[in-house]
Formats: structure tokens, C-alpha cells, sequence
């Protein structure tokens, strides 16, 4: 069986990793590094250990997560298939598109997540209801492997 390396998500995107003796500096800038407009940040810190986060899906919001300190798993399903991440770098940053259910889990002790986003906060963005987001899903068809026969 060849050693095949995984192909590389299109959702990871590398930051710029700037070093110097002096330690080291990461940077996104708007529709560069960041594939959409940036118009909020937010980020979660002192996450109790076991604890969950997300459990949700976004209608029209683009998102950029960084574990800018420690790491924490991501689970993503459009409805079709499910892919899984690990984010531990802090030049690294996954690309959470609208119409992805996406769940959190495993924070390491002082992880720090940063979400770099294309809206201001709306809860009515939000798809919170996970039935309503499988029928949403099943109309949008495949977000995650779009050329993946249904
Ligand atoms: C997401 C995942 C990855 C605000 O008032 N303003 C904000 O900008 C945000 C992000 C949240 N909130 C309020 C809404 C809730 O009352 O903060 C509370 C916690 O939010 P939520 O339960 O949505 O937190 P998470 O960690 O489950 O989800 C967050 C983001 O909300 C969400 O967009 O995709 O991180």
C-alpha cells in the first residue's frame, strides 16, 4: 500500500509566519489570507474541560478559526460527508463555510480560539435546529465535496 500523504483540505489555509529571534508574528489580511470581508472577531477561551461548543450551521457567514493557543477538534457536515480537523497551530486557520454544521470539542487546557468573520453578530443567521439544518442541507446539495456523486 503506498504511503500516500492525505490531500490537503481546501479549507486549511496557512498564515504567513513571521520569525526572528525575538519569537514569532502571524497575520491575515482582508480577501488574502482571508477569502471573504472581514467585519467582526470574536474568540472563545476558558472552555471547562469535556465541554462542547458550535452545534450549529450559519446561513450566509463565512468564518476563519485559529487555535491562536493550544488546540481543539472540529467537526464539519453539510449533510453529505463529514470531515474532521485538528487546529494546534497558530498560523493555521480553516475556512468554515455557510451551510456547514460544525461542532467543537476536545479544548485543550488555555486553548484560545480566534473566528475571524464576514458579518456582524445575528442570531437569526444562526441554524441552531438540527432538522431544520438537514433539510436546508439536502436543498443546498454538497458544500464540503461538491464534485462528489450524491
Ligand atoms: C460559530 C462557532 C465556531 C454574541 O453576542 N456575539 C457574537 O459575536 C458571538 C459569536 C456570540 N454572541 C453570543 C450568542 C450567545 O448568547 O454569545 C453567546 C455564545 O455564543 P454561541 O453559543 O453561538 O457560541 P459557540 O462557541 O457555540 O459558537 C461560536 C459562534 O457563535 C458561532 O458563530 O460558528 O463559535
Amino acid at each position: 500500500m503506498p504511503n500516500t500523504p492525505p490531500t490537503p483540505s481546501p479549507r486549511i489555509i496557512q498564515l504567513p509566519r513571521i520569525y526572528d529571534p525575538r519569537g514569532s508574528l502571524s497575520l491575515v489580511e482582508e480577501c488574502r489570507q482571508v477569502p471573504f470581508p472581514i467585519a467582526r472577531v470574536y474568540w472563545i477561551y476558558d472552555v471547562p474541560a469535556g465541554e462542547e461548543r458550535g452545534a450549529h450551521s450559519h446561513r450566509e457567514l463565512h468564518q476563519l478559526l485559529v487555535a491562536v493557543a493550544g488546540s481543539f477538534d472540529i467537526e464539519l457536515f453539510d449533510g453529505f460527508s463529514t470531515e474532521r480537523h485538528t487546529l494546534n497551530r497558530p498560523f493555521t486557520g480553516l475556512h468554515l463555510q455557510p451551510g456547514v454544521w460544525s461542532k467543537m470539542t476536545n479544548f485543550s487546557s488555555g486553548c484560545v480560539v480566534m473566528s475571524i468573520v464576514s458579518a456582524p453578530y445575528d442570531e437569526a443567521e444562526y441554524i441552531r435546529d438540527y432538522e431544520e439544518f438537514l433539510q436546508i442541507a439536502a436543498a443546498n446539495g454538497p458544500i464540503l465535496n461538491p464534485a462528489k456523486p450524491q
